[in-house]
């Protein structure tokens, strides 16, 4: 692996410089060095589980049934063929804004959703907003939450790789890593290889309660921006759908009750350091990572209990970034940071799954409808997951678990690579 590359390659440089017979230089100044972050050490271990289960398997037996499409079906998952993604901040510039670029790019071709159907949705990036809108109530609280976001990202990831040209994968966003001042963290900070960064300063402006005004368990104060945002390469960007349950004031209303019309507007952000600092720091996610026992456990844990004033890492992440759409539940993709948030969570789940992988590779917990309200039989593996007109074919959790993008067809990489430090 590369990383393993760098570090040897670092120790020869080392191990060389030990043996010269001359008195070694002074030490040149360190930077600042952080804290190596205990949930990315339970992530490199999961990641050494899961090369140990797979070894046992002898690797394809995971990904040998059912058939499905010829193409998916050419490339079986190893750890040798699967595909890396890495924190944003690994990234180099070139790759940063080759990212930057896909993104753009599918955000300018037509949609392929039907206009009867999201009169609003008017670009490739619509699509993945208007099926998440259409699908929000029985896709969160519920037993597929997990993986009909795995799929999503995917399926994402996919679109800007053969749409768009884009030769990485989806990077993700490490929230413990920024979760002191997510704003200067290299997403965020508004530079041209950012995803943008923060809204422009709305004075004047309530605190969010979640669930909602009326049941205020948890309160977040206003941030520093909920404007539109002022920098970077998606300060011109568009956000077409929505809002459908918006917690930011003055966002014009959707023609349609669905959320589905054509509303154009700025992006706009509210860069939390309370939702980031409170609910996103590394004892946060080791505790989500170590504490839950089942997948129910931990699926709860992630999406919180507002009755209980937990808000929980997931929906801290999203209020991290927050504003509109970032801080509306149904809306959320329509800010390109979603993806960098989900594929953030999506890590965290695999690295859940990891860390036990012969009892947690195939299991689904929670019923399909929202907390189960009102009561609903179990998510079973042989439900089907639709992304509507996102371009890929619906599949069973089964399917999409044991064949597409199972724990083995990804790894996820916390540190910098040689061929990002280049
Ligand atoms: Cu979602």
């Amino acid at each position: 692996m590369k990383i393993s590359t760098f570090a040897a390659t670092v120790a020869l440089l080392s191990s060389s410089v030990r043996a010269s017979p001359a008195p070694p230089p002074p030490p040149p100044p360190q930077p600042e060095e952080q804290t190596p972050l205990e949930s990315d050490a339970l992530a490199d271990q999961g990641l050494r589980n899961l090369r140990l289960f797979l070894d046992a398997q002898r690797v394809q037996t995971a990904c040998a049934d059912p058939p499905g499409p010829p193409e998916q079906d050419a490339q079986q998952c190893t750890l040798e063929n699967a595909a890396v993604r890495r924190e944003w901040s690994a990234l180099s510039e070139k790759e940063k804004k080759e990212y930057i670029a896909a993104v753009q790019c599918l955000s300018s071709k037509p949609s392929q959703t039907p206009s009867e159907l999201a009169p609003g949705a008017k670009t490739r990036y619509d699509d993945f907003v208007a099926t998440h809108i259409n699908q929000t109530l029985s896709i969160h609280g519920t037993g597929n939450f997990l993986t009909w976001h795995r799929y999503f990202t995917w399926a994402y990831e996919q679109a800007l790789r053969n749409e768009c040209g884009y030769t990485g994968y989806q990077p993700y966003y490490n929230w413990p890593k920024w979760a002191d001042d997510p704003a200067q963290s290299p997403l965020f900070d508004g530079s041209d290889t950012s995803i943008s960064g923060d809204g422009a300063f709305v004075a004047g402006r309530n605190a969010t309660c979640i669930p909602s005004p009326a049941a205020c368990n948890i309160i977040l104060p206003p941030g520093n921006g909920g404007g539109c945002i002022k920098s970077g390469p998606f300060k011109d960007f568009t956000v077409n759908l929505g809002p459908v349950a918006p917690t930011a004031s003055n966002i014009s209303s959707n023609p349609l009750p669905n959320g589905l019309g054509y509303n154009p507007r700025c992006l706009r952000r509210d860069i939390s350091v309370n939702a980031s600092s409170t609910w996103t720091p590394d004892p946060s996610v080791v505790d989500l990572l170590q504490q839950s026992s089942t997948i129910s456990d931990f699926a709860k844990t992630l999406q919180g209990d507002f009755p209980a004033g937990f808000l929980g890492v997931h929906t801290g992440g999203h209020f991290t970034i927050g504003a509109d759409p970032g801080g509306d539940l149904f809306a959320s993709p329509g800010d390109p940071a979603f993806y960098f948030h989900h594929a953030a969570i999506d890590r965290a789940y695999w690295t859940w799954q990891n860390l036990d992988v012969e009892n947690r590779m195939y299991v689904v917990g929670g019923s399909l409808t929202v907390n189960n309200m009102p009561p609903s039989r179990n998510t079973s593996l042989e439900d089907v997951i639709s992304l509507g007109f996102v371009g890929v074919p619906d599949v069973t959790i089964r399917n999409k678990v044991k064949k597409w993008i199972s724990p083995s067809c990804f790894v996820y990489i916390a540190e910098i690579t040689a061929e990002a430090a280049t």
